[in-house]
């Protein structure tokens, strides 16, 4: 079969919720009425920060994204075997990468395939790649804000069980709150008979952790000022991109990479008719990635309704996959 059937019978099977756009102007203008200043990280991923992002991954430094793939690779076996055959699997994004691939190659017989995204390019694209390399698996893209419970699209095949998968300890970018509410909002998907295989990146020696989100080759640098480029361009705001540097801080208490944009001189930063004053050296914060211990993410997951029935570890304990079900 080829692409462009391929494409227009995934086109067929989208399931269009219609989330709600992202009001960008009014949350930077919230964001920046607040003390200390922040600005919604989601916003990162135009794309020249999706493009940054993909860099980021090839960065030495950068074990997160590696470590994970080895993991999978290397575990893939005994994850198959914990969640069992005939899965209808979930993801939280879309996600056209090699993790994904890696579990749909891995776990016995999957029925259907269901990313989850805002953005209906990603999610085609996303799923004409998948389709063409599982052409057994139903895939089933639904356009939809992740973050609301998702009323799931019905297989052909029916699913012994559904997997929500969320690998790349991206639920560390949430805070703490809104990563409880996530983890209902997989709880609600999942149903009573599901599970979720999550990925999370482990506590462990902070400069390693501060070295990934500050590579030598300065990725992560521009990654995190082309959120100003991104604003400027899209909310017609007047944020001098030179004026504003990169900075990450490992936060032993909070176990939490702290990201954010410091003010390098006085400033004043306009977004329509509204003018925020810049301290010399003020940071704005625009970024959490949470690291985790097994009795953290094990009381994240409880108030959420989920329990971890499993776990797998790299070698180095760097990196975690867990499973986990309703409690
Ligand atoms: C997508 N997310 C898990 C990345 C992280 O590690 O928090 C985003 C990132 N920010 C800077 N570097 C990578």
């Amino acid at each position: 079969m080829n692409a462009a059937i391929v494409r227009a019978r995934a086109q067929a099977a989208l399931t269009d919720l219609r989330p709600q756009p992202d009001d960008i102007a009014s949350d930077a203008i919230a964001g920046l009425s607040r003390t200390p200043k922040t600005l919604p990280s989601k916003y990162f991923y135009d794309a020249e920060g999706s493009r940054l992002f993909e860099a980021i991954t090839r960065q030495p430094e950068y074990y997160l994204t590696r470590v994970e793939l080895a993991l999978m690779e290397a575990q893939m076996p005994s994850i198959a075997q914990a969640i069992g055959d005939g899965v209808h699997v979930v993801e939280f994004g879309s996600g056209s990468g090699r993790k994904t691939e890696l579990l749909l190659e891995g776990l016995a017989a999957p029925v259907a395939y269901t990313p989850i995204e805002i953005s209906r390019t990603a999610l085609m694209d996303s799923v004409t790649r998948l389709g063409q390399n599982f052409p057994d698996v139903q895939m089933l893209p639904v356009c939809a804000d992740f973050t609301r419970p998702v009323p799931l699209p019905r297989a052909e095949r029916r699913a012994h069980r559904t997997l929500v998968f969320f690998p790349g300890s991206t639920l560390g970018n949430f805070s703490d709150e809104e990563a409880v509410r996530l983890l209902r909002s997989m709880r609600g998907t999942m149903g009573d008979a599901g599970c979720a295989l999550i990925g999370i990146d482990l506590d462990k020696d902070p400069a390693i952790i501060e070295a990934a989100y500050n590579d030598a080759a300065g990725v992560t640098a521009a990654f995190t000022v082309n959120l100003l480029t991104r604003l400027n361009r899209e909310i017609d705001s007047d944020f001098d991109t030179d004026g504003f540097r990169h900075r990450a801080l490992y936060a032993r208490d909070r176990m939490r990479i702290e990201t954010s944009l410091v003010s390098e001189q006085a400033q004043s930063v306009r977004i329509g008719d509204h003018a925020f004053d810049f301290a010399a050296g003020e940071a704005m914060h625009v970024e959490i990635s949470q690291k985790y211990t097994d009795a953290s993410f094990s009381a994240l997951a409880a108030k959420a309704g989920l329990r971890v029935t499993h776990g797998w570890n790299d070698d180095g304990d760097s990196f975690g996959v867990r499973l986990l079900q309703p409690a």
